[in-house]
């Protein structure tokens, strides 16, 4: 069994090339859910649904979110109507948001909600939202404090950020089965996703870091950040913000606790000795995933370093 701890679209591709090595079912997906938002009177998912949409192969793969092909006639009347638009929902996405809330609303959780969407998708992974408890990243600008996603995608992370705070991480659990498949796994992979708003927020729920820190299996993680900078979103914005240095050195050094081996890109091999002095195992390679072929490259690197053939 592997278990992976993945945001958005950075671990979607990690996961597309890890499920041609390793048999899907084999696999458990922990979920960043920080990213979740209300809007439109639907609770949506975003990384849930990049990771469902990417592994089912429905993705748009240019934007790395939402559904190929898809329309906007939804969005476009409701813009008519002249409700705010600045989220992109495509009329097949609506679809997943509107199931997604109605099973909400009937009282069933996220875990069980997203269980019942990968089944119809035909995946075969079991992929586990981080909680099932209502969580939200915060950002804190100069220009006030505001939802990751109005940071992001409304205000183009255009503004200064200051800090990022959790809302409900204190009352927020695990959900079911996210600390037993730590615990119980062969290897554990933290994908290329954002260090704070991605890794960061699965980490700061109760219990999940302290699995990792104490689980058997070795933990491999994998650098969002590519000769000092992030291969998409904010990282770097997010983490100059909190004064951190923008580098693979400083992701690593935030995950050092419970990390066994960190995989850094080739270009950034002048840090491997760097990462190592934090007591890591270092392995340099190509981490720009291109295509299939570089996917799966990273994926058996991975899986290699931490001793899974
Ligand atoms: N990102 C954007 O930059 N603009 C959008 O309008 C947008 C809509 C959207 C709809 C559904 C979805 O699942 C993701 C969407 N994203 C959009 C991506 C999302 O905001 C972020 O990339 C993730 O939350 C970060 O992982």
């Amino acid at each position: 069994m592997i278990t992976a701890l993945a945001g958005g679209v950075g671990a979607a591709r990690f996961l597309q090339g890890l499920v041609n090595v390793v048999p899907e079912k084999d696999i458990t997906v922990i979920v960043n859910t920080g990213d979740d938002i209300e809007l439109y009177g639907l609770h949506i998912s975003p990384d849930l649904d990049i990771i469902m949409y990417t592994l089912a192969d429905i993705v748009d793969e240019e934007k790395g979110w939402g559904i190929r092909g898809d329309t906007f006639r939804c969005l476009d009347m409701l813009k008519r109507y002249g409700h705010e638009t600045w989220f992109n929902l495509g009329d097949k996405d609506f679809a997943t948001h509107i199931y997604r809330t109605h099973l909400l609303k009937k009282g069933l959780h996220l875990s069980e909600v997203t269980k019942r969407l990968c089944q119809k998708l035909g995946l075969e992974l079991n992929i586990l939202p981080m909680t099932d408890d209502r969580f939200e990243t915060k950002v804190v600008t100069v220009a006030g404090t505001m939802h990751f996603q109005e940071y992001l995608v409304k205000r183009r992370a255009q503004d200064e950020v200051i800090d990022v705070t959790f809302e409900g991480v204190e009352k927020a659990r695990p959900a079911p089965g996210v600390v037993d498949s730590i615990l119980s796994s062969d290897a554990i992979i933290i994908c290329p996703s954002n260090p704070i708003v991605s890794i960061g927020t699965i980490l700061s729920v109760k219990d999940i870091k302290s699995a990792l820190e104490e689980a058997e299996a070795k933990v491999a993680g994998i650098s969002p950040i590519v000769g000092g900078s992030p291969i998409k979103g904010p990282a770097d914005k997010l983490m100059r913000g909190l004064g951190l240095e923008v580098s693979a050195y400083a992701v690593a050094d935030l995950y050092r606790t419970f990390l066994d081996t960190f995989v850094i890109d080739q270009v950034d091999r002048a840090e491997k000795e760097r990462i190592e002095g934090l007591g890591l195992n270092v392995v340099t390679t190509n981490t720009i995933m291109r295509d299939l072929k570089d996917k799966v490259h990273l994926a058996r690197v991975t899986l290699r370093s931490v001793g899974v053939r």
